[in-house]
């Protein structure tokens, strides 16, 4: 018959040794686990005589008890003295720098930038933001414009042509945003106020010219829309584009097939230091093209001209981002280089407002 005593003392020897609680509970299921030692023992007491029963199965009963109690209080010592080792080594330098998460090292690339301020600005003069594909047909891009087939003018925009379909007609990068306000015609009555900012491409590389470049072009289509009203919108945006209280402009005769007659427009600056500034000196800076809409562009849009007239303006959008934000080089644009993006980007939160600031 195994002697409890020594049974005891063991079992208390190896609950004594357990280093943590999982070598303990390795102990505690060799023990008192279904078929553990002292588990194995209460099953010895049905073959035995009733007064033995009595005896050895109090016995038995105290023991497991004992051991119990045993494994409970090293168990607390065990998770108490792990608690204990866990905070002496994960102790937090309150006196480190927070490290800086994605808002913080983020960057809006001015491009989109200057874009979220386009759309501000003409919200405010009740203009929708309208947008379209990058490829295009050429009926959009140039027939819909009134330029006419085989004229230079298509030529004159270096474009992307991919190759001819079966039925001989060719899809190509949209030259300008322009067939977005075709698209704008075609879809919806007037009266229409929208700005088409996007992408645009030309076959043209040099250190003023990217492949890939950005326009906002704009339209209005009303009974009575005219060059006093185009004037004053181009003033209005380019006063809060540019943050200044007044600028003086000057429109040149210029020509597109798409509109009659068409401007070059100039705005007054200053330039010295090797900076440039709006709204003061006595220098003229090309900034925009614009016009009346051709009667035949409004026609092909399903515009009756006989009712209807409009203007439109385009502006390349990369370049009045380097005039606002003093970035001397166009092609660093497209270079992603995380300096410069750190350098000239902006802050995710610092969304621009007419109220809080354009570029606060
Ligand atoms: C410019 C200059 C002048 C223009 C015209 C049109 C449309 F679709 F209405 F005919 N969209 N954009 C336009 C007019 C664009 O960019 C220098």
């Amino acid at each position: 018959m195994t002697d409890l005593p020594t049974l005891e003392g063991d079992t208390l020897d190896a609950i004594a040794a357990a280093t943590d609680e999982a070598d303990l509970e390795a102990t505690r299921v060799a023990t008192l686990g279904k078929k553990g030692s002292i588990s194995a023992l209460l099953s010895t007491l049905g073959k035995m005589a009733p007064e033995q029963r009595k005896t050895r199965g109090a016995e038995i009963n105290a023991l497991k008890d004992k051991v119990a109690v045993a494994f409970e209080a090293r168990r607390q010592t065990l998770r108490e003295a792990a608690l204990e080792a866990r905070l002496a080594a994960e102790t937090v330098d309150v006196t480190l720098p927070v490290r800086a998460g994605p808002l913080d090292t983020g960057r809006i690339h001015p491009i989109s930038q200057v874009m979220d301020e386009l759309s501000v600005i003409f919200a405010d003069m009740g203009f929708s933001i309208a947008e379209g594909p990058d490829i295009e047909t050429d009926d959009y891009n140039f027939t819909k414009l009134n330029f006419p087939p085989d004229h230079p003018a298509r030529d004159m925009h270096d474009t992307f042509f991919f190759p001819a379909a079966a039925d001989g007609t060719r899809k190509l990068l949209r030259t300008h945003t322009s067939p977005v306000q075709v698209r704008t015609m075609l879809g919806k009555e007037p009266p229409i106020r929208v700005i088409c900012p996007g992408r645009t491409y030309r076959c043209d590389s040099d250190q003023t010219h990217t492949p890939m470049f950005h326009q906002v072009e704009g339209l209005v289509i009303d009974r009575s829309a005219n060059l006093g009203n185009l004037k004053w919108v181009l003033q209005e945006f380019l006063r809060a584009f540019f943050e200044v209280d007044e600028v003086r402009m000057r429109f040149r005769p210029s020509f597109f097939p798409f509109t009659e007659p068409s401007m070059e427009v100039d705005i007054q600056c200053r330039r010295g230091d090797g900076e440039i500034r709006f709204g003061e000196g006595d220098d003229w800076l090309e900034i925009l093209g614009c016009g009346m809409v051709h009667p035949n562009v409004l026609g092909n849009c399903g515009i009756d001209p006989q009712v209807y007239q409009g203007f439109a303006w385009g502006i390349g959008i990369d370049r009045i981002a380097m005039l606002k934000y003093g970035m001397p080089d166009l092609r660093a644009f497209f270079e992603n280089d995380v300096r410069w993006l750190e350098h000239y980007g902006f802050r995710p939160l610092d969304i621009p407002s007419l109220i809080g600031g354009l570029s606060a």
